[in-house]
């Protein structure tokens, strides 16, 4: 398999910490976020994904997966071991409505291309910018908090999609100097997750592109 990831991007570092929990290696291609407006516009990646985004998972039958939740649930299915997702219907739903607020409702707003847009085509300064991408980390980790039940993962005491989703929301929000202090619960789970190798070993910085 392939994947096309950026250090940096909160999205591939879910898809890595997958790969490394399931015991899978993968080809990786670095497509650089920010050189030249971003290599992901170059027609060559738009042909691998035409939302021109990280990740893409090129498969060895040559599909091509993208979307990062869409690939934990596709590698959970194909290598169950260890499980990502609880068994139970209710406990199943808890677990992606965790990685939901964060892969939906918090990391849209704060991605690179509408950080670019506010400030290219809405010529806003960048404390305005920085004002927004804390506001929407706050009010999303706020909901957070109050629904994680540490265990000291996310959920109980099984790693689950929702801590492959929270460690790198919490690295992007220390990247960009969002306060922690009022989310105890969130930074001993992401303390907890960062013990275990898989999480260690995909962190931005411990990749081969990093800057
Ligand atoms: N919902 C997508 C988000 C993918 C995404 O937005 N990736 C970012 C990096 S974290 C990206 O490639 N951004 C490029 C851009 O916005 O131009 C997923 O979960 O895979």
């Amino acid at each position: 398999m392939t994947l096309y990831t950026f250090f940096r991007s909160s999205a591939a570092y879910r898809v890595r910490i997958a790969l490394n929990l399931k015991g899978l290696t993968t080809d990786m291609v670095s497509i650089h976020l920010q050189k030249e407006g971003g290599l992901n516009k170059k027609p060559e990646f738009r042909a691998i994904n035409p939302q021109m985004r990280v990740p893409a998972l090129k498969l060895d039958s040559g599909e091509m997966l993208i979307q990062s939740l869409a690939i934990m649930e596709y590698l959970d299915e194909v290598h169950p071991h260890p499980p990502l997702l609880p068994r139970e219907p209710v406990e199943r739903a808890k677990v992606r409505a965790l990685a939901q607020v964060i892969a939906c409702d918090i990391h849209p707003l704060n991605n690179v291309a509408p950080l670019r847009y506010l400030k290219n085509e809405l010529g806003q300064a960048q404390a305005k910018i920085d004002a927004w991408y804390h506001h929407w980390v706050l009010t999303g980790f706020e909901a957070l908090e109050a629904l994680v039940r540490p265990g000291p993962y996310a959920c109980g005491n099984a790693v689950t999609v929702a801590d492959l989703c929270l460690v790198p929301q919490v690295y992007n929000a220390r990247r960009l100097n969002v306060p922690l202090d009022k989310f105890p619960k969130i930074v001993a789970i992401d303390a907890a997750c960062l013990a275990l190798p898989a999480f260690d070993r995909a962190r931005p910085e411990n990749q081969p592109d990093a800057e």
